[in-house]
């Protein structure tokens, strides 16, 4: 399997980047935010705890989001990889992943982190909120908590990845194809060395 991370801040793009990724490469989207929207709008027990943290723009705790990715995995036992998108977010759920993976007999390949300056992403989101209609985007000071929680908590998830020289920059500025192009160009590099995901 060809395993990726899609890293980044709030806004950074990581959701528009993985819907034209997995048409591309063929890969098993898997977003967190995705999920637990999901849940939310199923007004399911999780759904419900998911909001209380979503609104004010803190992370879902981590037991709750890696028991949705435990899941996740097992219900796609033959896929071609993993597109992981906004997970993870925490070092806690970046050795859960591993573990996950690691008994599967499998690994991540790479994580591609993209690089968006503060003003930008508060731009994005802010843009997004007025036809969004999702609360955690059409507010600025819960915009602000998302970016503190992701200074605070997630930016470790890239040093983690690094110790095993894995991370990627890519500058997440630009056009949308441009920043596309930048991160097929990553992928393809690694796909080359990767029999497994050619087939
Ligand atoms: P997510 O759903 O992961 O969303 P996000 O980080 O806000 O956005 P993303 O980076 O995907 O941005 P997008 O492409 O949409 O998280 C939401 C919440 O869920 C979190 O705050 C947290 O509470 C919870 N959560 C999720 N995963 C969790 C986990 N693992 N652990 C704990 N809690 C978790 O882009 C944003 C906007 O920018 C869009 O409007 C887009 O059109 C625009 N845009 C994209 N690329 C652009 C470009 N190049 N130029 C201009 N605009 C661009």
């Amino acid at each position: 399997m060809f395993n990726l991370i899609l890293f980044g801040p709030p806004g950074s793009g990581k959701g528009t980047q993985s819907e034209k990724l997995i048409s591309r490469y063929g890969l098993k989207h898997i977003s967190t935010g995705d999920l637990l929207r999901s849940e939310i709008a199923r007004m399911t027990p999780l759904g419900q705890e998911a909001k209380n943290f979503m609104d004010k723009g803190q992370l879902v705790p981590d037991e709750v989001v890696i028991g949705m990715i435990s899941s996740a995995l097992d219900e796609n036992p033959k896929v071609k990889g993993f597109l992981f998108d906004g997970f993870p977010r925490t070092a806690a759920q970046a050795e859960a992943l591993d573990k996950l993976l690691e008994l599967k007999q499998d690994s991540i390949a790479v994580m591609l982190a993209l690089d968006v300056s503060e003003e930008e992403l508060v731009m994005r989101l802010h843009k997004r909120g007025e036809t969004s209609g999702r609360s955690d985007d059409n507010n600025i000071s819960v915009i602000k908590a998302r970016i503190v929680e992701y200074h605070n908590k997630t930016a470790a998830v890239a040093d983690y990845y690094r110790n095993f020289d894995k991370v990627v920059m890519v500058n997440g500025e630009g056009s949308i194809p441009e920043i596309f192009n930048s991160l097929c160009a990553e992928i393809d590099k690694r796909l080359q060395n990767s029999p497994a995901a050619s087939n």
